[in-house]
């Protein structure tokens, strides 16, 4: 052999084992075996991270974050096989660790953990980040650089030309008629704006500050009204609780269901197509969860009158306008099938199509009690008090309104106490269930004791279990409630079977690629941030392509993936209560000093 060839064949070699040791190095990086909260802990709470693949021996380390010193040595529990995937894990308990500082785990055979850090406060910055996420989604005013950095952008739809659908028309309004109804959040990927889902949403944020004013008093998004002396929280919520308002038919108080295009929109900027908008049919379960939202609303902004002169009493008026709709019209569904045999043009957007009302009519009615004290409402409650407890969703708001009487108990009369008496320890027997058996999860997270936990959004499922047991915590007073709930927010942040931190910007391993229109045409690297993606779902009602398919796996960071990877406001709404309660509680209950 010549030896130029030679050499050029050694080259090639060399080469290769450059690469393939590249590969090896980004093997490593990229997955890793060891999951856990990416953000971090609190000093005295729990600490757990979760190995995910077989280590060669029973030691782990927590080392220093550049590796030099080795400040804790543990044994790993023994082998626990997923029951939702065939993940098998050994935990890593170092809860016993409580010095602040940033850290990393190592295990022996596995590798090295990101780096994260112990420390009081360590959830501000997801707190934060996801309540910031609405402003993101804000429709119809320019996102400015001072509070939207790289992701600004131009207005995206103005809608104050949007046409009342003919599945919407009345003689006031007739077909065609041009309504205006501007503002309010985009309700996930896609450009349209929901009422029901805008219902459980806005009933869920508004519940986080009258659960916990003075540590949202406090709370700074950076968002254009930050200066004025009304706390973050609410002037977001009044962002949206604007546009709601101008979804009443004023002429007889029913509330239409949506304001949106006839097809989703491409994965483009917000506002560039010029498709028409439409205000499409008035429906039960749309005014009920508006005259909850509006009569929430009038109660926690009437400390605000003079800011917002009015405003509580139009939500007041608003809402018991819609709650007589809904007296006439207690069963109108939104069957999107339905009126698209009807009217042209069809309507294929989102349908948040719910037919049972029990809960909605229960929600309105307990949040116009609180508000009004009016007899006339005390019939719904005590007829809706003793459905079961169950977690939240847009279809079921039942629990918003046990909510509402547990918290305004105090100033209801005392005919109503033995009933939300029975519902409270209805409730707690609940969170017991919950808290319960955490044992036998591989995860040691209250997500995921059931594989019915893993559905379409079912990050919010798990941010919702969290808020159940913050409030049974606030009950009882009984630490392991919080404990629990903790567990939960452990996992959206990356104690988890795909080991990504969910939340977009925050964590070493975030979601990407969310299915978010913005995020996927701005052709910036990093997806907007503070957004919830769906998280697991074995439905793949999406048909993309997901590497994993078991129940707790089968997500796909991939902005194809509108059934585990989309973001919407209804799941990033718990997760916003979660997170900042547990930021609010973390001195009470000694996670912090
Ligand atoms: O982008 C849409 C998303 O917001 C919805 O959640 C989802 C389900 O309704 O639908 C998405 O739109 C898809 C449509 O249903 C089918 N064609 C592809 C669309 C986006 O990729
Ligand atoms: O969150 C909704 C989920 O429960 C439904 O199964 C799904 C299909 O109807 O729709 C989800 O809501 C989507 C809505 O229809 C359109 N905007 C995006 C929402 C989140 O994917």
């Amino acid at each position: 052999m010549k030896r130029s060839k030679y050499r050029t064949i050694v080259k090639k070699l060399f080469s290769l084992v450059i690469t393939l040791n590249l590969f090896a190095v980004n093997a490593q990086v990229k997955p890793g075996g060891i999951q856990l909260n990416q953000e971090g802990f609190y000093p005295n709470a729990g600490k757990l991270a979760v190995v995910t693949k077989k280590a060669t021996g029973d030691a782990f380390y927590l080392l220093s974050a550049n590796l030099k010193d080795t400040v804790y040595t543990g044994s790993l529990g023994s082998p626990l096989q997923s029951k939702n995937s065939s993940t098998i894990t050994r935990i890593a308990d170092f809860s016993s660790f409580k010095k602040a500082g940033k850290y990393v785990i190592a295990v022996p055979g596995v590798g090295n953990s990101f780096p994260f850090k112990i420390n009081k406060n360590i959830h501000n910055a997801a707190g934060v980040a996801v309540l910031k996420g609405y402003y993101f989604q804000r429709v119809s005013m320019p996102l400015e650089q001072a509070y939207a950095g790289k992701w600004s952008r131009p207005a995206g739809h103005n809608d104050t030309a949007v046409l009342i659908h003919a599945s919407a028309a009345s003689a006031e309004r007739p077909t065609g008629t041009v309504i205006s109804t501007p503002g309010g959040w985009y309700d996930a990927g896609d450009y349209n704006k929901y009422i029901v889902n805008s219902g459980i949403t806005m009933g869920t944020l508004l519940s986080a500050y009258e659960d916990f004013p003075q540590y949202f008093d406090r709370l700074n998004t950076n968002i254009p009204e930050s200066k004025n002396d009304v706390p973050d929280l609410l002037d977001e919520v009044i962002y949206n609780l604007r546009w709601m308002l101008s979804m009443q038919d004023p002429y007889d108080g029913g509330v239409y269901n949506k304001c949106t295009n006839a097809d989703f929109d491409g994965m483009v900027m917000p506002g560039i197509t010029k498709a028409p908008r439409y205000a499409v049919q008035k429906g039960t379960a749309a005014t009920l969860d508006f005259a909850a939202v509006t009569a929430q609303s009038s109660r926690v902004l009437q400390k605000f009158n003079s800011q917002f002169p009015g405003l509580a009493d139009s939500c007041f008026a608003a809402a018991t306008k819609a709650w007589e709709w809904a007296q006439v019209n207690p069963a109108m569904p939104y069957n999107q099938n339905m009126i698209n045999q009807k009217y042209l043009p069809k309507i294929n957007t989102g349908g948040y199509g719910d037919n049972k009302f029990d809960d909605e009519i229960f929600w309105a009615a307990c949040e116009l009690f609180a508000t009004t004290k009016d007899q006339r409402y005390l019939a719904t409650i005590q007829k809706g008090i003793t459905a079961p407890v169950r977690i939240p969703s847009w279809a079921n708001v039942h629990l918003l309104g046990l909510y509402t009487l547990f918290r305004t108990s105090q100033s209801l009369p005392t005919e109503l106490l033995p009933l939300i008496d029975d519902a409270r320890n209805r409730f707690i027997k609940f969170a017991d269930e919950l808290a319960s058996g955490m044992e036998d999860n591989a995860f040691k997270t209250v997500m995921g004791k059931s594989k019915n936990d893993f559905n379409w959004g079912s990050n919010s499922s798990a941010s919702n279990q969290g808020i159940v047991l913050v409030n049974a915590y606030q009950f009882t007073k009984n630490k392991k409630y919080i404990d629990a709930a903790l567990t939960n927010l452990d996992y959206i942040l990356g104690r988890n079977a795909t080991g990504y931190c969910f939340v977009t910007g925050i964590g070493s391993r975030p979601t990407m690629h969310p299915h978010h229109r913005q995020s996927v045409a701005d052709g910036i690297e990093q997806p907007v941030p503070g957004l919830l993606a769906g998280g697991p779902n074995p439905g793949k009602q999406d048909g993309c392509k997901y590497e994993f398919s078991e129940p707790e796996t089968t997500y796909a960071d991939e902005d194809c993936s509108y059934a585990s990877n989309e973001i919407a406001i209804n799941w990033n709404a718990p997760l916003v209560y979660l997170a900042n309660a547990i930021e609010a509680l973390q001195y009470l209950v000694g996670y912090s000093k």
